[in-house]
C-alpha cells in the first residue's frame, strides 16, 4: 500500500510567519504533527510520503505514486483543502481525511471517501481493520479520550527538516480550564491527558539525532494542565537531557496561574523553555467573568506576566475583543494594557464562536449567530451579532486597536518595554551563516527601505548598550513586526 499524507496550503496570517521566514529562507513556521503521528500509526510496511503543500507544490507524478491519500487539516486551511480534495478525485485516489477540520464538519465535503475522525488513537484501528476485509465504512468517530501513553514517535524521517522554523512535539491533550469561546474542551476534554517523559525524550532524540537544534514547539493546549507530572516527570527528564546538548529551545502554549510558582517557572527555564503563549483575552473582569476564564480573573494581568518574563519566559499573548460586556472604552483599554505589558507578540483578534463551544450553543439560542467561524482569529471577522455594540463600531474599533499595536512607533516601543524586563535565556541556537544573512537582510529592507528604519536603528543600539545578550532576540523582533504589519495591512487596514 502507497499512502500519500498532505497537508494543504495555509493563507497569509497572523501565524504563519511567512514574511518572517522569508529573512531566514524557511518556508513553514512548523510541520505537520498530526500527519507525522498518524503515519507512525499506519503498518510499517506501508509506503508513506509525506506532501506538506507550504513547502512544496502537489505533483501529477505523487497521484499517480499512490494508492491512497491520507488528508488532516484546521478551519484556515478549508480552501486549499478543498482543491486538494478535488485534484486526488480526479487522479482517481481514495481520500482519507482526519484532523481538527473534519472533526469540526465533514459534512461539508461531500468527495472524501472515509473520515477518521477525533483522535486516530481510537479511530485508526477499526478504519484499518475494516479496510483490510474491505468494509471501510465512510465515518469512524469516538468521543472517548484516549491515553497517549502508546502514541508512537512520529514518523520525523518523512520530513524536510530544512525547510521549517521550528518542529513541534505534543506532550499532553486538553486543558482543565472551561473558557467559553474555546473548542479545546470539546475536542480533547478536561482532563489533560499526558505520555511519559521516556516518550517525550524519545521523540526528542529522534530529532536532534537527524541534526536538529533550531526550535521546539511543545503544542500542548496547556502544559501546566497537569502540573504535579509536569513538576514530577517531564521536568526533570528535560533537565536531564538538555546536559552537553546545544540548542533546541523549547515553547509552549500554558495558563496564566504559572506567574504563582515560581519554582516551576525556573524549572521550566532549566529544561530549555524560554516562551509561551497565554491566553490574557482582556482587561476587563466583567469579560473575563462572561467567558468563564476564571485563572486570569482578579489578578494583576500585567505584574503577572512581568514576572513570567523576569523569570526567563517572553509571553505572547492572545487577546479578544467583542464581549457582551465591552463597550467602546475598551479599544484603548486593550492598548494600554498591551503596550504596558510589553507582550511583542499580541494576537488580538475579535469574538468568535467556532462551532462546538458553549459560546456557539449560547449564539445558536439567542439568535446571534451569522454563518461559521472563519478560521482565523485575527482576520477582523466575526460570526456574532454583538451585544453592546453597533459591529460598525466594533470593526472600526478593533481596526483602529490593531493599528496603533503594530505601528512601527508603538511595536517598537513594546520590543523595548519587554527586552528590559525579560531574563536572557542560557539556550540559545548555534549561530549559522542563515542567521548572518538574516541581520544583513534585516539592515536592506527594514533599515534602509523600510518606513520602520529610524526605529530599527534605534533599537539595534539600544539594544547593543543596554541588553548586548538579546540583540539576536531584538533582530527577530523587527522581523516580526515587519511579518505583522504585512499581514495586518493585507487584511485589516
Ligand atoms: C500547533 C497548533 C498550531 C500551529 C501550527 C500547526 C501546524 N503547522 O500544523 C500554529 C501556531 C501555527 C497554529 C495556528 C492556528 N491554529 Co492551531 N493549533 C495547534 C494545536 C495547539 C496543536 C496541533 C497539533 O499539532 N496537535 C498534535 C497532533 C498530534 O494532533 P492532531 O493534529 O489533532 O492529530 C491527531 C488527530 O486529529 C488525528 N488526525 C490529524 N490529522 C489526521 C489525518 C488523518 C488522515 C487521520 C486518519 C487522522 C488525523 O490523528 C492525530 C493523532 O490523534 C491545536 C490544538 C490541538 N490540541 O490539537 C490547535 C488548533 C489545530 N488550531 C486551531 C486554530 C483555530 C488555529 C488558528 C486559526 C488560530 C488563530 N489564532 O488564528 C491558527 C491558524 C493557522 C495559520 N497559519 O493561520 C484550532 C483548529 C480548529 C479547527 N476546527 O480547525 C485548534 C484545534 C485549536 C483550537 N482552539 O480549537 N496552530
Amino acid at each position: 500500500m502507497k499512502i500519500l499524507l498532505i497537508y494543504p496550503e495555509f493563507p497569509d496570517t497572523f501565524w504563519s510567519f511567512k514574511h518572517a521566514l522569508k529573512f531566514i529562507r524557511k518556508k513553514s513556521s512548523t510541520q505537520p504533527l498530526g500527519l507525522l503521528t498518524v503515519a507512525a500509526m499506519l503498518p510499517e510496511e506501508w509506503e508513506k510520503r509525506l506532501v506538506d503543500l507550504n513547502v512544496r507544490s502537489l505533483y501529477d507524478k505523487d497521484l499517480a505514486w499512490a494508492d491512497y491519500a491520507f488528508i488532516s487539516a484546521m478551519v484556515v486551511q478549508r480552501e486549499s483543502t478543498y482543491k486538494i480534495i478535488a485534484r486526488c478525485k480526479a487522479a482517481g485516489l481514495k481520500v482519507v481525511a482526519g484532523g481538527p477540520l473534519f472533526t469540526a464538519e465533514y459534512m461539508q465535503f461531500p468527495d472524501v471517501d472515509h473520515f477518521v475522525l477525533n483522535e486516530a488513537e481510537m479511530t485508526l484501528a477499526p478504519f484499518l481493520r475494516d479496510l483490510e476485509r474491505n468494509q471501510a465504512q465512510r465515518v469512524y468517530t469516538s468521543d472517548e479520550f484516549p491515553e497517549i501513553q502508546h502514541t508512537p514517535t512520529p514518523l520525523w524521517e518523512l520530513v524536510e527538516m530544512k525547510q521549517y522554523a521550528t518542529m513541534s512535539i505534543q506532550y499532553s491533550r486538553g486543558c482543565p480550564f472551561d473558557c467559553e469561546f474555546c473548542n479545546i474542551t470539546a475536542l480533547f476534554g478536561h482532563l489533560p491527558r499526558v505520555k511519559t517523559s521516556e516518550q517525550i525524550i524519545r521523540e526528542l532524540d529522534g530529532l536532534y539525532q537527524l541534526g536538529w537544534r533550531e526550535p521546539v514547539f511543545f503544542v500542548d493546549d496547556n502544559l501546566i494542565g497537569n502540573k504535579k507530572r509536569l513538576r514530577e516527570d517531564l521536568l526533570p527528564a528535560l533537565i536531564k537531557w538538555r546536559k552537553g546538548k546545544k540548542g533546541m529551545p523549547f515553547n509552549t502554549e500554558i495558563s496564566i496561574n504559572i506567574a504563582d510558582d515560581e519554582a516551576l517557572m525556573n524549572m521550566m527555564t532549566q529544561a530549555g523553555f524560554d516562551t509561551v503563549f497565554i491566553g490574557v483575552e482582556t482587561p476587563d473582569d466583567h469579560s473575563l467573568a462572561e467567558c468563564n476564564k476564571k485563572q486570569n480573573l482578579h489578578r494583576d494581568l500585567v505584574a503577572d506576566v512581568k514576572r513570567i518574563q523576569r523569570a526567563g519566559l517572553q509571553v505572547q499573548g492572545g487577546f479578544i475583543i467583542g464581549f457582551d460586556n465591552d463597550t467602546p472604552s475598551i479599544f484603548q483599554r486593550q492598548i494600554d494594557f498591551i503596550q504596558k505589558s510589553g507582550i511583542v507578540t499580541a494576537m488580538v483578534g475579535l469574538l468568535q464562536a467556532p462551532i462546538g463551544t458553549r459560546l456557539y450553543k449560547r449564539m445558536k439560542r439567542d439568535g446571534r449567530l451569522t454563518g461559521s467561524f472563519s478560521g482565523d482569529n485575527v482576520d477582523g471577522a466575526t460570526n456574532i451579532i454583538p451585544k453592546e455594540m453597533d459591529m460598525d463600531i466594533l470593526r472600526k474599533g478593533y481596526r483602529a486597536v490593531v493599528k496603533t499595536l503594530y505601528s512601527p512607533n508603538n511595536y517598537y516601543e513594546r520590543v523595548k518595554t519587554f527586552l528590559k524586563e525579560y531574563k536572557a535565556p542560557k539556550i540559545t541556537i548555534p549561530l549559522k551563516g542563515e542567521y548572518i544573512k538574516a541581520f544583513f537582510r534585516s539592515i536592506l529592507h527594514l533599515g534602509i527601505i523600510g518606513n520602520e528604519r529610524i526605529h530599527y536603528w534605534k533599537l539595534i543600539f539600544w539594544t547593543l548598550f543596554r541588553r548586548p545578550e538579546l540583540f539576536a532576540l531584538a533582530i527577530t523582533f523587527a522581523i516580526y513586526g515587519y511579518h505583522f504589519r504585512q499581514v495586518m495591512d493585507m487584511y485589516i487596514l
